[in-house]
């Protein structure tokens, strides 16, 4: 039996340095040492020895189980380094590859000219208020002293909901509501959107506005031209000149449209500007003192300013965009263009 025990060891040793893969010396590791293995059964066998020689061959069989336990545990660290360098090898990971850029969003032209407005206005002390796009026709209309049949308030011109609710075709109604419930001094921006009934190349039923109001004691048509040349500058760059003409609107009196030099050449004539060498880009006046009664100001007492401008305008100016749909398809495409 002895030799048979060394039998089993020789073999199993043999079996152990053969084995090639983990798995199969997984497999002679079942075969020698497990339950049924060889080595188990030839210890089980032992009642057949006489009683005297079954300690040493215990002790035998033992050490030949710790040494092939050993041999197996060498050979399985060898085989399994061996099989992780196989598969780390057959990976084509190249770690100097750059990464993938991650894709950031960015803010709607629209929105980054708000922006940059409410800043230039907040810097000189105005506050930036809201007010609702869903607007009665007094607000909208009657309190701005536009008359029952002025052309803006025809049903072509703005969309009505019912007889004396619409959608607001500008955002002086968010002034008159802060003029009913604060007394001067004002000074407030209104951005946000409006709605008129119109659609083409340069005009959508749905754009963005920014009114500003000033009303205090003693406040001049100079303060509007020296805000307004701020507001260019800041906005347009240091260089901007700003021009007034005469105009009319029903809520300013005296009104006037105001240019600024043209912002692609300087002002030396291009097609963005006709060859004129100016953009208009804001109406503006002196509130009409029939606008001061109508909120219960005193036209004696206080005076003031307003003005508005086309966020849409503005932009397609600034970046060269020749359609005001390109503004709203939100292709992106279109909309990388403008990364902050
Ligand atoms: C403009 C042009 C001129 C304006 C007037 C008022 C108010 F409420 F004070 F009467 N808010 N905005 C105004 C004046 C708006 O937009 C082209």
């Amino acid at each position: 039996m002895q030799t048979q025990v060394q039998e089993i060891k020789t073999a199993a040793l043999e079996a152990c340095s053969q084995a090639s893969t983990v798995q199969e010396l997984n497999q002679a590791r079942v075969k020698y040492l497990g339950k049924k293995g060889e080595l188990t059964l030839i210890l089980r066998s032992m009642g057949q020895l006489p009683s005297e020689e079954r300690p040493l061959f215990g002790k035998l069989v033992n050490e030949v189980r710790d040494e092939l336990e050993q041999a197996l545990k060498t050979r399985e660290l060898e085989l399994s380094a061996a099989e992780e360098q196989e598969r780390l090898m057959g990976e084509s990971l190249d770690i100097t590859l750059p990464g993938r850029k991650v894709a950031r969003g960015t803010l709607h032209p629209v929105t980054q000219i708000i922006n940059e407005t409410k800043v230039i206005f907040m810097e000189m002390g105005y506050e930036i208020v809201e007010g609702p796009e869903v607007e009665w026709d007094y607000y909208n209309f009657e309190a701005l002293n536009i008359p029952p049949d002025h052309p803006a308030r025809d049903m072509q011109d703005t969309f009505f909901i019912t007889e004396d609710l619409l959608l607001r075709s500008q955002t002086s109604p968010v002034q008159i509501h802060v003029m009913e419930k604060q007394e001067p001094p004002i000074r407030i921006v209104a951005p946000g959107k409006v709605y008129r009934a119109d659609s083409d190349v340069t005009h959508s039923p749905m754009f963005h506005q920014i009114e500003g109001l000033v009303v205090d004691k003693g406040i001049t048509f100079a303060d509007l031209k020296g805000t307004l040349q701020l507001f260019a500058e800041k906005m347009f760059g240091p260089e901007t000149k700003i021009r007034l003409r005469p105009s009319y609107f029903p809520f300013t009196e005296p009104s006037a449209e105001v240019d600024v030099s043209c912002i692609i050449c300087k002002g030396d004539g291009c097609r963005v500007c006709s060859d004129t060498g100016w953009l208009e880009i804001l109406g503006a006046g002196m509130v009409d003192p029939r606008v001061l009664v109508k909120v219960g100001y005193d036209p004696a007492e206080v005076t003031g300013f307003a003005f508005g401008v086309g966020v849409e305008r503005m932009a397609m100016l600034k970046y060269g965009i020749n359609d005001i749909r390109l503004l709203f398809e939100n292709d992106v495409r279109f909309l990388e263009q403008f990364t902050s």
